[in-house]
């Protein structure tokens, strides 16, 4: 029977009764609103005065009843956005934009108490890069699991680009289970990108280099300089990255961008865009110009076309070479085997995305105002009949730009990237314009052709769209959010004039929800997004996740999916030594550990195993030893363990960090360590 929650009602009704008292007397005085761009009308009184009161549009007024979800009613989808540099994963509700979890993935995030058990430590540890442990990455581009070709709920990969890694995140319990560090390169950037049936994760390395712990100078840049792409087989029984089953194409030393996989007619193809194609070794000399210039002298690069299914044939043919103990299809066999060819696109491309059908692939331009639309049909066809414009340096055949391509349209300055909706319209963001635009599959809306149909301004360098599963078989129209890179005059005002003046020098990014549903494009919510770069994001319908609330049984260990050979079950705590090595065997319960006053002696290796018992939904307690680095998250049911060697003697005070009843503060304990 929980008792905590009345007294819990009368210890913060105290604290507000004395918070009132705090408060200053006379009412906060509100400047007189901005006039309206028109008068709402239809409302009731007290909803019209109120719109009237805030300066409130008509317009503002029908944005705030699309996205508001009342308290007690939960959003139509979640978007698992990248955390960029914070090295995480954050959902958020849609429409209501409420950040809903950030989910610690190459970052140690002491909430969850993620990097902290022996459990996740071990899997920060898996990431590991020459035997150093990292605890940050960029993370850049999730992508849910899918079943032909949509979001089937069960897991998410998103890359980290700073140190070529790929992490798979298990959506029944949102956490994290796997980091696969790439063994040839140091840096990736088309990741993860999945196929239709969730077969393989491609990875693209971004910036060309040596393979990883090999020594070169820039003069010998287009010998030993290479890039990749690796497939990563995805286990789904066991919901990992099968290493063993892996395997990588190697590529010449363009930086590739990014990637997407085809999906009907494409499938078994993924397509990079890549630049750097001049190979630009970088100031080395007064005279030289930097990466800046030096990569984007080229009018065009290559658009990477690769056969994924002929380089599994070729890869389970046994043939390959391996290169730091992995298997990787030299440039020469991809050429001979008819996996790699190349078809030119414009300029210092960014971003490439398959259309909902699979028969386009449509590629971003940084320095050009179109969006290229190549057809998968007019590529096969070019390679069937051996329709190149002779090859790249590497040997790799290129099939012509005119040849490839079905449609270019001018939306504006720096096209990126492109999603999808339901009724035959692309959704691409225009970097230096700031601008979202949309346009008419041709192929789809014969009706418009391929054309421009609208832009809409966004604040500001918009990077990523995300749109309502956007980028599968059966977009969902509706929603697109613009993952803005910065948010210069939206969360910050004018000091002088008596304006909140902002967040200090580094400025919130903005993520701006947008109503695709109508005519016109309408933003109707603006998210500050405190927390890294968000570079993409993927949009599922809720009624898709099948996340659970508890943990199937105690003692479980999330890792493993299983109740752990360490858990602990009421009545069997205890402590067992063994030589210098002391085993703690503790169970957590509203409101108190067992044991409470634990005694170890200095120099002593402790295995602490804790079991949260409780199996109500919200039962979570958090375990804190400060002084010995430790924070975990005991979710109803989960175990943990933790190891230390005692080498700090005195008296250590440990305590349940999550606020679990009335009598949370007492949920605590003594570690002893005797001199
Ligand atoms: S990239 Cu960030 S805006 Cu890493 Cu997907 Cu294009
Ligand atoms: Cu358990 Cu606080």
């Amino acid at each position: 029977m929980r008792r905590g929650p009345r007294l819990l009602c009368f210890l913060l009704s105290a604290a507000l009764v004395l918070s009132a008292c705090s408060k200053p007397t006379s009412p906060p005085s509100f400047e007189s609103p901005s006039p309206a761009s028109g008068t709402v009308t239809g409302l009731s009184a007290d909803a019209a005065a109120i719109a009237s009161e805030r300066g409130l549009s008509p317009a503002d007024v029908a944005a705030a009843l699309k996205t508001y979800v009342p308290s007690g009613k939960l959003d139509e989808a979640v978007m698992f956005a990248s955390g960029g540099h914070s090295g995480q994963v954050i959902a958020i509700g849609i429409p209501s934009m409420r950040i809903l979890k950030n989910i610690g993935v190459f970052t140690p995030e002491s909430w969850q108490g993620w990097g902290y058990s022996d459990e996740t430590r071990a899997v920060l540890e898996e990431g590991s890069v020459e035997g150093q442990l990292l605890t940050w990455g960029d993370t850049h581009h999730p992508n849910i699991s899918e079943t032909n070709g949509e979001y089937d709920g069960e897991y998410l990969f998103i890359n980290d680009k700073a140190n070529a890694r790929i992490a798979v995140v298990d959506l029944k319990d949102w956490e994290t289970k796997q980091i696969v560090k790439n063994p040839l390169t140091l840096s990736n950037h088309g990741a993860t990108f999945i196929d239709p049936n969730t077969n393989y994760i491609f990875e693209a390395s971004q910036y060309a280099m040596p393979w990883t712990g090999e020594y070169a100078w820039m003069d010998e840049y287009q010998e030993k300089f290479r890039g990749s792409l690796t497939a990563w087989k995805f286990d789904r029984a066991k919901g990992r990255i099968d290493v063993e089953q892996s395997f990588a194409i190697e590529l010449p030393p363009y930086w590739q961008d990014l990637c997407d996989a085809g999906k009907g007619p494409s499938d078994g193809w993924v397509f990079c865009n890549s630049i750097n194609t001049e190979m630009a070794t970088g100031k080395l000399t007064e005279d030289d110009p930097y990466f800046e210039t030096s990569t984007a002298a080229r009018d065009k690069d290559y658009l990477h076309i690769v056969n994924w299914r002929k380089a599994e044939e070729v890869f389970k043919a046994g043939n390959f070479v391996r290169i730091n103990d992995f298997p990787v299809i030299p440039i020469e066999t991809a050429v001979k085997e008819g996996i790699l060819f190349f078809t030119p696109e414009p300029k210092s491309p960014h971003g490439v995305d398959v259309t909902p059908k699979g028969e386009h692939i449509v590629v971003g331009g940084k320095l050009d105002p179109h969006v290229s639309i190549y057809s998968i049909k007019k590529i096969e066809e070019a390679i069937a009949s051996g329709n190149f414009e002779g090859t790249d340096p590497y040997g790799v055949p290129i099939i012509p730009f005119d040849v490839a391509l079905e449609a270019q349209i001018e939306l504006g300055i720096g096209p990126l990237h492109t999603v999808f909706d339901d009724r035959g319209y692309a959704y691409t963001s225009l970097f230096i314009d700031s601008a979202v635009a949309k346009w008419s599959i041709g192929s789809e809306r014969p009706e418009d052709g391929w054309k421009l149909i609208e832009k809409v301004p966004v604040q500001y360098n918009v990077g990523h769209l995300a749109a309502l599963e956007g980028d599968t078989v059966k977009p969902g129209g509706k929603y697109l959010v613009a993952l803005n890179k910065w948010s210069l005059d939206r969360f910050s005002g004018d000091a002088e004039k008596g304006e909140f003046p902002g967040t200090g020098p580094l400025l919130p990014q903005n993520l701006q929800l947008i109503d695709i549903s109508g005519d016109t494009m309408q933003v109707i919510y603006d998210m500050p997004m405190g927390i890294g770069e968000p570079h993409y994001a993927q949009i599922i319908k809720a009624d898709r996740l099948q996340s659970w609330s508890v943990y199937p049984e105690n003692g479980w260990d999330p890792m493993t999916h299983s109740v752990s050979p360490y858990a602990v079950a009421a009545g069997e705590e205890r402590i067992e030594r063994n030589g210098n090595e002391v085993h703690i065997y503790m169970t957590a319960i509203r409101s108190h550990f067992t044991p409470e006053n634990i005694v170890v002696k200095k120099g002593d290796k402790v295995h602490w195993h804790i079991t949260n018992i409780d199996r109500a939904k919200d039962a979570v307690h958090g375990f804190g030893l400060a002084a010995y680095n430790v924070a975990l998250s005991l979710e109803p049911g989960e175990h943990a363990d933790f190891t230390f060697v005692a080498d700090k003697e005195g008296v250590f005070p440990f305590y349940c960090t999550e606020f679990c009843s009335a009598l949370h503060l007492e949920m605590m304990g003594y570690l002893h360590v005797e001199p």
